[in-house]
């Protein structure tokens, strides 16, 4: 392991100002590992990091900016005895703080670092090789417990980060390398056809740049997080951006949280974090699980901003979110809807110059006795120095304001394309509006801009095609949930059934068989009824499954179309078993 863990002042020393930076990093920078480095030039006894490794504040580890930066080097040293300058060491470390020096170190050799999840088992194994043989990796940086892995063996050479001494080094030259790759960053979904997005130096830090920007000042910054480190939230949005702005991050594993999402909003209370963030069903998990006791012991008074993004941010789970934990001081001002994607680095748009997140109502063609509207939240400003526009996605038109079609981005942030995949990185970087040379991204996400802000309403992929009418499988979702109130995480598909488009909903039950039969009126019928009022269409089958039913990638999205094949195979989950699968409750 790592050095001995430092004594640990409970909660963080208020923050002091910041040391004048000899020079600050910024988007100009000649590498991620320029990070850490200047940081410690300029404030080497800050606090960088504190790491709960059982998701308390017990056993916390803190790291200075020096310990962080000589770690780094240690690393750096050991990568470049190896030389590979620009080839790609895959990291394959669990959440902590070794994983943070692993990711600095291999860009302070010049390497280029690839986040995957540890092979430790069922699906992370198959996972871990579609990764290892998409990018050819010369190295990966593991640690013991992976080392039985036979998939390890696969890769020519391997560093097991607990095996070799670790006395912090001092700096060593970090090669200028601000155009070429520093991250290969794999999305979270399927363990099909792997998609590694190649981000350049300038990328990672033209979005750390753009997000510091949207957050606006605050001279006493503390992040506090849980994200999986190996994909872009958890990793540029949290680990990287908190090197980058010079303030303290506060980091417990994803399984603590997925287990007790208490934990992550007590880690707030304790710390006095300024900041933190989360994808929406994080605050639905929050909401469902904190109980009145739990309730008790929290103060998020210091939290001003909660940044939300990675699936659409729903305006009832704000609400929920809210009426739950204003008695503890939380503010709902302080939510920060986001809009972004691993192939734009990160992120694309959030925060408004106005302060709180604005909701407007979408009409959608209404059903006859429907209410077919939506409320979509604002994903707020287009980030400083970027570009967005919103085109006609068949003949790549740009829409009038207001109008909803996909979202196209252009600026320093967009990746430079997907790993040895030259035609489909020029369908997806290379689009062009009639008559221009520019080139944009297009996400395959719908949305409008209005009065400069971007609002997000689905993906096309995702979209629902019924008797020529639009439906977003969201919406579908959402009012399934709260069709019943048993009912957790719900999914929306369409199935051609040889005839036409057929609407199916599943949906997970939190209870037992028993608790399922007692239901005086079955769940199903509860979620066909509303389903069929609220968007004028019929599910043709709801089907009732037990929690962790329904498929989710590794940062807690579903994956629907996973599920559409699972339905479609016959193998989704029978409904609840006796034992009941406890979630959030340890
Ligand atoms: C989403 C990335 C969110 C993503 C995060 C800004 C401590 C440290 C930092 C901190 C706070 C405390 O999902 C970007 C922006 C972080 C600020 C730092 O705050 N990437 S992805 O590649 O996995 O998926 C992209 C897709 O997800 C969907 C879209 O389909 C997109 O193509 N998506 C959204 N859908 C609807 N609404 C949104 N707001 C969405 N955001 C992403």
């Amino acid at each position: 392991m790592l050095s001995a863990p430092t004594a640990v002042p409970i909660p963080l020393p208020a923050t002091t100002a910041r040391p004048a930076a000899r020079r600050a990093p910024g988007p100009e920078s000649p590498s991620l590992a320029w990070l850490p480095q200047q940081r410690a030039a300029e404030a080497p006894t800050r606090l960088a990091f504190r790491f709960l490794p059982d998701g308390t504040t017990r056993h916390a580890i803190d790291w200075t900016y020096a310990d962080l930066a000589g770690h780094a080097a240690t690393v750096a040293e050991e990568v470049r005895r190896h030389d590979l300058r620009n080839r790609r060491v895959v990291l394959a470390l669990e959440p902590g703080l070794p994983f943070v020096a692993a990711l600095f170190g291999i860009a302070g050799a010049g390497a280029t670092a690839v986040p995957a999840f540890p092979p430790d088992g069922r699906g992370t194994v198959a996972r871990f090789r579609s990764i290892v043989r998409d990018c050819d990796p010369d190295l990966v940086i593991a640690d013991s417990r992976s080392a039985a892995s036979p998939c390890l063996g696969e890769v020519r050479g391997r560093i097991l980060l607990d095996e070799f001494s670790f006395a912090p080094r001092k700096d060593s030259v970090v090669p200028p390398v601000r155009h070429e790759p520093a991250i290969v960053q794999y999305s979270s979904g399927s363990t099909g056809e792997p998609k590694g997005i190649v981000l350049s130096h300038h990328n990672v830090l033209s979005n750390c740049a753009a997000i510091e920007a949207a957050l606006g000042p605050d001279p006493a910054r503390v992040g506090c997080a849980w994200l999986p480190p190996y994909h872009d939230m958890g990793l540029i949005g949290t680990i990287l951006l908190a090197v980058y702005g010079g303030w303290p991050l506060v980091l417990l594993s994803p399984a603590h949280f997925a287990q007790r999402p208490y934990r992550w909003l007590k880690a707030i209370t304790d710390h006095r974090a300024t900041i933190s963030l989360a994808p929406n069903f994080a605050l639905d998990a929050c909401v469902s699980t904190v109980d009145d006791e739990e309730l008790a012991t929290l103060d998020l008074t210091s939290l001003r901003r909660l940044c939300c993004g990675a699936e659409p941010v729903s305006p009832s789970t704000v609400d929920r979110f809210a009426a739950r934990f204003a008695p503890c001081g939380y503010r709902r001002a302080a939510l920060l809807p986001c809009y972004g994607l691993a192939e734009a680095t990160l992120f694309v748009s959030g925060g408004r110059p106005g302060g709180a997140a604005r909701t407007v109502t979408v009409e959608a063609p209404a059903p006859p006795e429907g209410r077919a509207s939506t409320r979509v939240i604002s994903c707020g400003s287009v980030a400083a120095g970027h570009e967005v526009v919103i085109a006609d996605p068949w003949s790549g038109r740009p829409e009038a304001p207001g109008r909803i079609g996909e979202v196209w981005v252009r600026g320093p942030s967009v990746a430079q394309g997907y790993l040895g995949k030259p035609r489909l990185s020029a369908e997806t970087f290379g689009a062009r509006l009639p008559g221009s040379a520019r080139t944009y991204l297009r996400t395959g996400d719908l949305g409008f801009l209005l009065d400069g802000e971007l609002f997000i309403t689905g993906r096309i992929k995702d979209l629902i095609v019924i008797a020529g009418r639009n439906l977003y499988p969201q919406d579908v979702e959402r009012t399934a949930a709260e069709a019943h109130p048993r009912l957790r995480r719900t999914v929306a598909f369409s199935v051609d059934d040889g005839h036409a488009e057929r609407l199916v909903v599943v949906a997970e039950f939190r209870g037992t068989a028993r608790a399922l039969a007692a239901e005086h009126r079955h769940p199903s019928e509860a979620v066909i009824a509303a389903v069929t009022a609220v968007h004028g269409v019929r599910p043709s089958d709801v089907r009732i499954v037990p929690v962790g039913a329904i498929p989710v990638t590794t940062s807690g999205k579903t994956r629907r179309r996973e599920a559409r094949s699972l339905y479609l195979r016959g193998t989704l989950c029978r409904p609840p078993h006796e034992s009941e699968r406890r979630t959030g409750s340890t």
